[in-house]
């Protein structure tokens, strides 16, 4: 009788903890206040004189951004490693945990002239729930980890996701790497604290990542348009980069009859209207830009000898980018034979569409209906670290509204409020990894 009675209260007890326990749990919020105002601090790493910020990867700019994680980081008590690949990551304790963690981030460089949210949001929040976990002293089953992945935009080193590439064991020749004008990637990666001749070790052993949580702004507008402030990401497109060459006859602008010419620049125009026409007008692929275009000698009274140029090219349909990369090479190689111009392409990227995993999908959902925000699915047309992460670890997004939209511009913007949002729903699916 006894024993039932004490089995009784000890029942009673346990399912009395468990309540506090619970409460405490879906009562916690992270520090907003603290996380804006190192948000602002990280706007001030990097700043273009003509707008936005140009916090390109591998420049001192995004050292002095990543050395203010460090010591945020130390100021919460929490360690801080860089890796061979240049990735930086905030832990609980001196040395960056074995494994299984919980990890939550994006990168922290940028475009030229961007936005201060694009990826820096991601980390600074990750630092921000891995705080608030500290300090609330809440059990998790795996270790919470934050991340600035390396190079993510690859504006200077063109070769974007380097970080998150070398860490799932995709970074393709990084011994070769170079920025436009030939200057090796070695010394700029040595002071970011990453040593190229072992990237090799910056391989995550399998199993390390139980999860990965990356919280970014959306950079569309579905979220704003629709009012609502959150969203549960789905997939995220694949994307593909050719960069052309196009060598026509250099000569005298004001002699070369019209008849007579081989102007690389034109064949160029004709080739960015063809790379326009793959999606606005053929639908053949969700979108396709030329974003990047150099004439050659560049001069007003010369036929231009030589242009340069990119497509890009998105869709969360792998075999349709196959079929538009193949369709655009020949397309433009029977146009250049046309137009009397030698075109080469070599394509730098493909990077693979991916679906983000249904347990954190399902997680992320669950935190924004415990804390009342509304949510929608959605895809990402914008390539996220997630991407290369999803190789080999389950992977989960999640995105707050853009105002009108914009990214990758100096007038990126989201309100604070909703920053504070979207960060305390990573805090609650973190929670739930
Ligand atoms: O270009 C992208 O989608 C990403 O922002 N780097
Ligand atoms: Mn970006
Ligand atoms: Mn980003």
């Amino acid at each position: 009788m006894r024993g039932s009675f004490m089995s009784f209260l000890a029942a009673v007890e346990s399912a009395r903890s468990v309540a506090v326990f619970d409460s405490n749990r879906s009562a916690v919020r992270v520090n907003g206040t603290r996380m804006l105002a190192d948000l602002d601090k990280l706007a001030t790493y990097g700043v273009d004189p003509e707008g936005g910020l140009s916090r390109l990867g591998f420049t001192s700019a995004e050292d002095s951004a990543r050395a203010f994680l460090r010591e945020a980081a130390g100021r919460a008590g929490l360690g801080s490693t860089v890796d061979q690949a240049g990735n930086l990551f905030l832990h609980p304790g001196e040395t960056l945990p074995d494994g299984p963690v919980v990890l939550m981030g994006s990168h922290v460089d940028t475009v030229r002239r961007g936005g201060r949210f694009d990826g820096t949001y991601g980390v600074v929040a990750g630092l921000e729930v891995l705080r608030t976990l500290t300090e609330h002293d809440l059990p998790m089953r795996h270790t919470p980890v934050a991340v600035a992945f390396s190079n993510e935009e690859g504006a200077l080193f063109p070769y974007p996701f380097w970080g998150s590439l070398a860490v799932t064991g995709q970074l393709e020749a990084p011994a070769a790497a170079v920025d436009r004008t030939g200057r090796s990637i070695r010394e700029p990666l040595a002071r970011a604290g990453g040593d190229l001749d072992a990237i090799g070790e910056a391989v995550w052993p399998p199993g390390t990542v139980a999860a990965y949580l990356e919280l970014h702004i959306e950079q569309g507008p579905v979220l704003e348009s629709r009012g609502i402030p959150i969203g549960v990401v789905t997939g995220i497109v694949g994307r593909t980069i050719m960069e052309f060459e196009v060598r026509g006859k250099q000569n005298h602008a004001g002699t070369t009859p019209m008849d007579q010419r081989r102007d690389a620049l034109v064949a160029a125009a004709k080739l960015v209207l063809r790379v326009e026409a793959l999606s606005a007008d053929r639908k053949l692929c969700a979108v396709s830009t030329v974003g990047d275009l150099a004439v050659e000698p560049g001069q007003a009274n010369v036929v231009p000898g030589r242009a340069r140029l990119t497509a890009e090219i998105r869709d969360l349909d792998p075999t349709r980018l196959e079929v538009v990369e193949a369709l655009l090479r020949e397309e433009t190689a029977r146009s250049a034979r046309q137009s009397g111009v030698d075109v080469t392409c070599v394509t730098t990227m493909r990077s693979a569409p991916v679906r983000t995993a249904a347990p954190l999908q399902a997680a992320i959902e669950a935190a924004a209906a415990d804390l009342a925000l509304p949510a929608v699915a959605l895809h990402s047309g914008a390539g996220h670290d997630a991407q290369m992460i999803a190789a080999v670890a389950p992977v989960g997004m999640i995105f707050v509204p853009s105002r009108d939209g914009i990214s990758h511009a100096p007038e990126e913007h989201t309100a604070p409020g909703q920053l504070v949002d979207g960060a305390n729903v990573l805090l609650h699916a973190t929670l739930r990894a």
